[in-house]
């Protein structure tokens, strides 16, 4: 890193070059661009260096093949990173600039939906911070996650062009581009008694790799987030590649140009378009081509590959990796079948992130066929010597056998299926999850290959979600543990624990929330407009909009609450802010509903005078990882009420605990692990276990009319749905929603996600966080208690496990690190 005195003369510098203007004539934006090119320069050095190590080292290679990374601002994080934080603001103030201030002009790269975007972001933090060679592979969408705004309580969705102005943490890599072929047919030649299978009358595309820093913390390292940009190919190599036309130009130019366009805005669940399938292939096509070539340039035998690289599939998106293996071993490297099998099923290896039926991938066989013809005459190989072993094993049960456990089964490809198969590890997220999947979900293949099967629990990386996000409980934490280890050794957390019966620090630990919090009161007042009282329960759900997560058991307990206010002269409550942040998949209708809800009973409760302000409902606008740091350090109480068995694990919950709030859900996901490390009595569970949600799943016996016809409380909640009690203009508004929680849907038995039934409990745990948070000092040990104990959820420790069980990686040594 620069000295002092060299930044400030290279962000002067660059304003110049930029903009031809001096720094105090320049705007946040232009000495946002100024620092980062400043940033970028210190880094590309170790960027180089560490590279170079790769080679020299003959490093084994991960490469994490994922459709999303939802990465967030890198300046902030960058600067955090390097060491750097107090210098640059510091140089910052002296040319007029507060460093959050010039962070805050920098787009958020969204090139990813939620957790699992989110999770492969902090998982390349941790890789690079623990010295681990690793690429991440992706996809560089023009249009991310869109914009969210409310218009008059309705979600619109607006899109994201986040490279409008240039990023200027990527550099274009252009000569490592490669041609990705789409559709036409495969012609079958013999050449010297072998059969050779030559794709032809297709059309392609020039994937152009653009790579992005990732820097581990203090340690020299610079890992390379590697995401594909398409282009046309242009005249010169139409010829070569495709004996051209120009019907068939202009075709390719209109592919290039859709093709990565824009990032599918669906959270758990599965679109099936063809322009989807096409993206996977692109990127996954490029990828592999990519890391064969690297592999090659410094070995001569294609045997070691799995010595020295392994894929991790981030989900069933990116599957399509495997048959494309195949085929680069087999019609590119001349292998024979069971050589390419050999080095692509100890390769490959699959993570499961949930078990929501809908979010499955299952492509129609015409489609994949006609869009990738030779490797679909892969993937029907890999199925066929797959089902011949299903019959030698299962004699007597084959055809049922085949049915749960083939590739290709009812005009579908089960992509799923194919991981499995193919892969050597298969794992869940969390250990709740990973026994969901042994023992229900994939029951048929744990039985036939338990050895493939491990769990990974989920973890967040430290350095952006408490370092970046909390600055003011970071200094505290160092004071108190009297060193900063924790920044990379996150369970020397549990130090803090001598300090849960020191009045003091637990006064100071309470100063701090109080601190973020107005810090987020600030946000909402120029955000919402909305006033917010800081001594309030901030109570939060912030996460995607999804059924089954349940956002609507929270609003309806809020429109419950508001009534007992009204209603019930007895009835009285410590004031309570519930923030709510979530973007609904442009499609989803039942989501945009819920969202319409939450910002009428909003509308409502807020503009109540009656009630002193004792509830107010704040819904965040555009909800993303830049203000997701700022919700978090805030929130005194973390909502993840997910219907038991549905969340895969969760990740937000572990960075509401790192930022000390308790939770405040059902035993699902990394809940089950959560409430292991504090202990019962240190968090607020409510509702079904998830086997008997599975239970009443399998056999039935739940009717959500019984409750609505014993419980008048909850009977006059949802009446209001349809009386026009939050929507004077149109009573049918949420309508749809009445009818979800108390009527058969097609298929769908009413009130599929237990809301109903779970809501008294719910409502009861609430009572006892109310409880709670009145005793300041019981509230105090207990939000110190979440933090002193979130050691095991940073993804270090993921990554740790994984590299130990499944990638086998060798940690990088780098000569001129600090
Ligand atoms: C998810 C799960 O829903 C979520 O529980 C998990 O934490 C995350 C990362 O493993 O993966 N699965 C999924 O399809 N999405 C997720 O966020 C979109």
């Amino acid at each position: 890193m620069m000295n002092a005195k060299e930044l400030k003369k290279a962000i002067e510098d660059n304003v110049k070059v930029l903009y031809r203007k001096t720094i105090d004539e320049a705007s946040k934006e232009q000495v946002f661009y100024a620092l980062s090119y400043a940033i970028k320069d210190t880094i590309i050095d170790e960027w180089i260096n560490t590279h170079k190590a790769y080679d020299k080292q003959d490093a084994k290679i991960l490469y994490y093949l994922s459709m999303e990374f939802l990465i967030g601002r890198a300046l902030g994080n960058n600067i955090i990173n390097l060491g750097a934080r107090k210098e640059v603001s510091q140089v910052l103030e002296e040319l007029g600039f507060d460093l959050t201030d010039i962070e805050d002009q920098e787009s958020d790269p969204a090139l990813g939906n939620g957790g699992l975007g989110r999770l492969a972001a902090c998982f390349l933090d941790s890789l690079a911070t623990l010295n681990y060679p690793a690429y991440g592979c992706g996809i560089r969408y023009h249009y991310g996650m869109f914009k969210q705004k409310i218009e008059n309580g309705y979600q619109k969705e607006v899109p994201d062009d986040w490279i409008k102005n240039g990023y200027p943490f990527e550099i274009k890599r252009s000569e490592y581009s490669y041609i990705v072929k789409f559709g036409g047919n495969v012609r079958v030649d013999n050449v010297n008694g072998k059969e050779k299978f030559i794709q032809e009358n297709y059309g392609s595309v020039k994937a152009i790799p653009y790579d992005m820093p990732v820097l581990g913390y203090e340690n020299g390292m610079v890992n390379s987030l590697r995401i594909w940009d398409a282009e046309a190919i242009t005249n010169f190599s139409l010829e070569q590649f495709d004996k051209g036309d120009y019907q068939k130009a202009l075709e390719q130019e209109n592919l290039a140009k859709t093709l990565v366009e824009v990032l599918y805005p669906n959270d758990n669940h599965y679109a099936g378009k063809e322009l989807r399938l096409k993206q996977q292939y692109f990127f996954i096509s490029a990828s592999l081509q990519r890391a064969l070539d690297k592999f090659k340039s410094t070995h001569s035998d294609i045997h070691m590959l799995p010595e020295k690289v392994v894929f991790q599939l981030n989900d069933t998106h990116p599957t399509v990796a495997i048959p494309e293996l195949m085929r680069l071993l087999l019609d590119e490297e001349g292998l024979n079948w069971d050589e390419a099998w050999d080095i692509t099923s100890r390769c490959m290896a699959y993570t499961n992130h949930t078990i929501m039926s809908e979010a499955l991938e299952k492509w129609p066989i015409d489609l994949f066929k006609s869009l990738l013809p030779r490797v679909y005459q892969i993937v029907e190989e890999i199925n066929r010597r797959f089902v011949v072993q299903i019959r030698d094993r299962y004699p007597n049960n084959a055809a049922e056998k085949e049915k749960k456990m083939a590739i290709l089964y009812d005009g579908q490809v089960r992509m799923a299926y194919m991981a499995i198969i193919a892969g050597f590890s298969v794992n869940g997220v969390a250990k709740l999850h990973t026994q969901i999947l042994e023992h229900q979900e994939l029951k048929d293949f744990y039985e036939m290959m338990p050895e493939k099967f491990n769990n990974k629990t989920n973890g967040i990386t430290q350095r952006r979600f408490l370092v970046h996000a909390n600055p003011l409980l970071t200094d505290w934490i160092t004071k108190k543990l009297g060193s900063d280890k924790f920044i990379t050794d996150l369970p020397q957390l549990s130090g803090l624990k001598q300090y849960l019966n020191d009045d003091k620090s637990l006064e100071e630990f309470m100063e701090i929330k109080y601190q973020n919090k107005l810090r987020l009161v600030k946000y909402i007042k120029e955000h919402n407009g909305i006033d917010v009282d800081p001594n309030s329960i901030f109570d939060v759900q912030v996460k995607r909009l999804h059924e089954y997560k349940r956002q609507l058991l929270n609003i309806l307990h809020v429109m419950y609450l508001y009534n007992k206010l009204k209603n019930d002269d007895n009835f009285d409550m410590y004031p309570r802010t519930f923030i709510f942040g979530a973007k609904a998949a442009a499609g989803y209708r039942r989501a945009k509903q819920t969202i319409k809800l939450i910002n009428s009973v909003a509308d409502v409760i807020n503009n109540d005078k009656s009630i002193n302000g004792k509830i107010k409902v704040v819904f965040i606008e555009d909800y993303k990882v830049s203000n997701a740091e700022i919700i978090f350090a805030a929130a005194d109480v973390s909502e993840q009420i997910s219907t038991a068995s549905k969340e895969a694990s969760g990740t937000g919950n572990m960075k509401f605990m790192l930022n000390g709030a308790p939770t405040l859900g059902t035993m699902d996901g990394a809940n089950v692990e959560i409430v292991e490390e504090v202990g019962r009595d240190n968090a607020f569970i409510f509702g079904l276990s998830s086997d008997e949600v599975i239970a009443y799943e399998n056999n039935g016996g739940y009717d959500p009319m019984t409750i609505f016809n014993s419980d008048t409380e909850i009977r006059t909640v949802l009446m209001q749905l349809v009386n026009g009690f939050y929507s004077p203009n149109n009573t049918e508004e949420f309508r749809e929603i009445y009818d979800s929680l108390l009527k058969k849907q097609g298929n769908d038995r009413a009130d599929v996600y237990f809301i109903l039934k779970d809501f008294r409990s719910y409502a009861k745990a609430h009572d006892e966080v109310e409880k709670a948070y009145k005793d300041k000092k019981r509230w105090a040990k207990m939000a110190l208690t979440q933090t002193a104990n979130a050691g095991k959820f940073s993804s270090d420790r993921t990554i740790e496990e994984y590299v130990r069980d499944i990638w086998h990686l060798t940690k990088l040594r780098l000569d001129n690190a600090k």
